[in-house]
């Protein structure tokens, strides 16, 4: 996969030049204490790896949520890629798997869909469109990995999805909470995030059985830095060439679903 652990106790991930550019600037932004440390770059054999600080160290049986944020998790060059008509042939079967009726004719007929239309699809099957986040998998305490959660729709289904995803334990809930309104102090006050596209982001939410719990923002292959003539607010809908991503209508939506969830 694009995953290795080090002898040092480092996840080393595949490297991607827009992704170690990001952690390099975050390593000195107010958001540092919300992203795995960054250790620099190594190569092994034929490829490159970014270092990074393994965030289950030390867990015992950690159950883990991954939520991709944002109102969209294509790129606005996933747009003008389309009208080029590149296929892919993959994408289709997932489609036609999950989803035949939203095929059109002419998509059965080629056997293909862009990419774009595809992660379209995934965003407005899911919370991601309306809620600003789609939770994208949960691994529970003993490694099983749930993905049907990315159907979900609507905030009081992420309420029962969080219950279930905490065995609704008050203190692990509360600990969540108190970590997304630190997160979002720091946004407030992040030169990063103001001048940032967010795209395909997720925040991993981590718990082990002694109740440790804590929230990371990952994966940054697909946020790219804007112009300063652009002043991005993050909560906002998104229009074609605004380059908003809707990060801060995720976020509140989680707020507020584990306030449901601690009072329920
Ligand atoms: C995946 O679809 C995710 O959208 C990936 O995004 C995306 O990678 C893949 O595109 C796409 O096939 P499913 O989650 O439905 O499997 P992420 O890596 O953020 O999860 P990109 O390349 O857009 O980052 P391809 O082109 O890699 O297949
Ligand atoms: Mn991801």
């Amino acid at each position: 996969g694009n995953f290795q652990l080090s002898s040092e106790g480092e996840v080393l991930k595949l490297h991607n030049e827009e992704e170690a550019k990001c952690l390099e600037r975050l390593m000195r932004d107010p958001l540092r204490p919300f992203v795995p440390e960054f250790h620099g770059t190594v190569t092994r054999g034929e490829r490159c790896y970014i270092r990074l600080e393994d965030l289950l160290s030390g867990l015992r049986k950690p159950v883990i949520m991954d939520c991709k944020m944002g109102v969209r998790t294509y790129q606005e060059e996933e747009l003008t890629k389309a009208k080029t008509k590149d296929l892919r042939s993959d994408m289709y079967q997932r489609m036609l798997k999950i989803d035949p009726s939203t095929l059109s004719e002419e998509e059965h007929r080629q056997r293909g869909v862009t990419k774009w239309r595809y992660l379209q699809w995934r965003d407005t099957t899911s919370s991601t469109s309306t809620l600003g986040f789609r939770i994208e998998g949960i691994m529970m305490e003993d490694g099983s990995v749930q993905r049907d959660f990315r159907q979900i729709k609507t905030l009081a289904q992420v309420t029962e999805a969080l219950l279930y995803f905490t065995r609704k334990q008050l203190d692990v809930l509360k600990a969540y909470h108190s970590r997304l309104l630190a997160l979002s102090d720091a946004l407030r006050n992040s030169r990063f995030f103001r001048t940032h596209e967010v795209i395909g982001s997720s925040l991993l939410f981590v718990h082990d059985p002694s109740s440790m719990a804590s929230v990371w923002m990952i994966d940054f292959g697909k946020t790219t830095p804007v112009q300063d003539t652009i002043k991005l607010r993050h909560n906002i809908p998104w229009v074609e060439g605004s380059r908003e991503d809707g990060y801060l209508i995720g976020l509140t939506s989680l707020i507020t679903s584990l306030s449901q969830a601690i009072s329920a």
